[in-house]
């Protein structure tokens, strides 16, 4: 009678135990996942699982993550897949302790049957996950590599096995020796096995999320970090300076050697080109302002540069497209697609570049090739490119697939740069400057106000623009109002003569609209 409740507690404890075996199994195996994924640029099941939640999420809840945590949202949904996979690593490892592992009563049984489980594992992630997650049954439509995934999804699952086939052969000499006498040095020497293999684990995994956040926060950046706050920007951005976004949590590192870039689709001529190739092109050299069209008013993801490469219509033309193509689309090496209208693939401006500010495309920026499209907002730029596809319907994109505009012209953008945001400003002059963009309408025009958008006082002076495709540097200096504080408005018109709108509006789907403000106090 009495018997039932105890055996339910140790049930109760073993299910406890057998969970955080699981946990900690699952942990080895991001920590391998990640290893894997630096070595091999191939995607892993973990980051197919984080495009089909953005996919699915609905884009008004997305663009709230994104605009209230901005790029923190990376990060975050990174740590939820990451907690999800503890979470079921261990629920799975407590769901084989207590029906399998019963029948494993030799050690070598043991091992057969965790191995067992591992393979199970990778069958039901690879036949049923993959394909779920976008994937591909058995991982056929992966991008970046088929050998980098596979040995990525075999070997954590392997990891996974063999962590916890360690604990539950551990478990069952643990039960054979204090079946015999226990005495006080094994309980110790027990003990310390123990908190040794503890201590490993937890240091491995302390380790590991140091490295993965040192990595990934390099990429990544938040607001403000692309930027130093309070100075002036320059005309061309230094390229470590240069903003950087892009969806992967880890991005491809492409190398020239093997790259190819394909021009393939509705075309008469398919072909393609490798690295030696593409650069002993005819090619142009241009300067071009890139803004991401998740930046927010006043927002840092802009910059600045100037790119080297052949223009796509020489690619087109060598192709011969078939008469019914309507969208040129891009395929790159992280999974990514984006389409751009014919007429706007065919605009002189429009490049593959290979070049930035004088050096080969760094990695973060595309390397080896990115489209450079003037006039729409960075989402079009493709980076890693490997293939352009002259299609005969409208393609959907990976931003589109998502809710964001299809055609994205930027909006019309200006900033204040100096003085900073909440400063007191001295003496009776206040120097103001910042940028202003317009994509290929260009500025005409940038005003400030000192009245929070009373009264209007055109700016100082405005830079030539290094091209029609790129930013303005504005200047406004203007006698400090009397006010103790007040506050900074900033406006642009655009070529056309449209003056940039007061009303302020989401970057989804086409951007975000407003006047950047700044509140500064008047000092002694
Ligand atoms: N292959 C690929 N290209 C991409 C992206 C991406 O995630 N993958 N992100 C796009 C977005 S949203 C922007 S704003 C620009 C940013 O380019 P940058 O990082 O060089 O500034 O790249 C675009 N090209
Ligand atoms: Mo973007």
């Amino acid at each position: 009678m009495n018997e039932t409740p105890s055996r339910n507690m140790t049930q109760w404890t073993d299910a406890r135990k057998h969970f955080a075996w699981g946990v900690l199994g699952a942990a080895a195996m991001a920590l391998f996942t990640f290893a894997a994924r630096s070595v091999a640029s191939a995607q892993s099941v973990l980051e197919l699982a984080a495009d089909w939640f953005t996919m699915h999420l609905p884009p008004e809840l997305f663009d709230l993550l994104l605009e209230n945590l901005l790029f923190n949202a990376k990060p975050l949904m990174f740590a939820g897949l990451l907690v999800a996979q503890l979470l079921l690593g261990g629920a799975l490892s407590a769901l084989y302790g207590h029906y399998a592992a019963g029948y494993a009563r030799t050690e070598i049984r043991v091992w057969v049957f965790s191995l067992g489980f591992g393979v199970a594992l990778w069958l039901v992630a690879m036949a049923a996950l993959a394909p779920l997650f976008g994937g591909g049954y058995f991982g056929s439509s992966v991008t970046g590599g088929m050998i980098g995934f596979h040995v990525t999804a075999f070997g954590s699952a392997l990891v996974y096995a063999l962590v916890i086939g360690f604990f539950f052969s551990g478990e069952m000499q643990g039960a054979t020796t204090s079946a015999g006498e226990s005495t006080g040095t094994s309980d110790r020497r027990a003990f310390l096995k123990k908190a040794g293999v503890w201590a490993a684990l937890v240091a491995g995994v302390a380790i590991g999320l140091k490295l993965a956040t040192d990595r990934l926060g390099g990429q990544m950046g938040s607001s403000g970090t692309f930027r130093t706050q309070g100075v002036l920007s320059t005309e061309v951005t230094p390229n470590d300076e240069f903003y950087i976004v892009s969806k992967n949590f880890i991005d491809p590192t492409v190398k020239e050697q093997g790259w190819i870039l394909e021009i393939g689709g509705q075309v008469e001529a398919p072909h393609w080109v490798n690295y030696d190739q593409l650069i002993a092109m005819p090619s142009v050299e241009e300067y071009v302002t890139l803004e991401c069209i998740s930046n927010l008013v006043g927002g840092d993801l802009i910059s600045n540069a100037k790119w080297r490469g052949v223009p796509l219509r020489m690619f087109l033309e060598r192709a011969r497209l078939k008469p019914s193509v309507v969208d040129i689309a891009f395929y790159a090496q992280d999974g990514y697609s984006e389409s751009i209208p014919l007429e706007m693939a065919m605009r002189d401006e429009v490049i593959v570049a290979y070049e930035m500010n004088g050096e080969p495309l760094p990695s973060k920026h595309g390397f080896p090739a990115r489209l450079i499209v003037p006039g729409f907002f960075g989402l079009k730029h493709v980076k890693w490119l490997t293939k352009i596809e002259p299609v005969v319907h409208d393609f959907r994109g990976y931003w589109q697939q998502r809710g964001w505009t299809d055609v994205p012209w930027v909006k019309t953008f200006s900033r204040i740069d100096v003085p900073s945001h909440n400063t007191a400003v001295e003496g009776g002059v206040l120097s103001l400057g910042g940028v202003a963009f317009a994509g290929d309408r260009g500025i005409s025009t940038v005003e400030v106000s000192l009245d929070d958008g009373a009264t209007w006082t055109t700016a100082t002076s405005i830079s030539e623009p290094l091209s029609p495709f790129t930013w303005v540097i504005w200047r406004a200096d203007v006698p400090v109002p009397g006010a103790e504080k007040f506050g900074v408005r900033v406006r642009a018109t655009d070529g056309g003569g449209e003056v940039q709108t007061a009303e302020v509006g989401k970057s989804l789907p086409s951007g975000a609209t407003g006047h950047h403000a700044i509140r500064l106090a008047a000092g002694a």
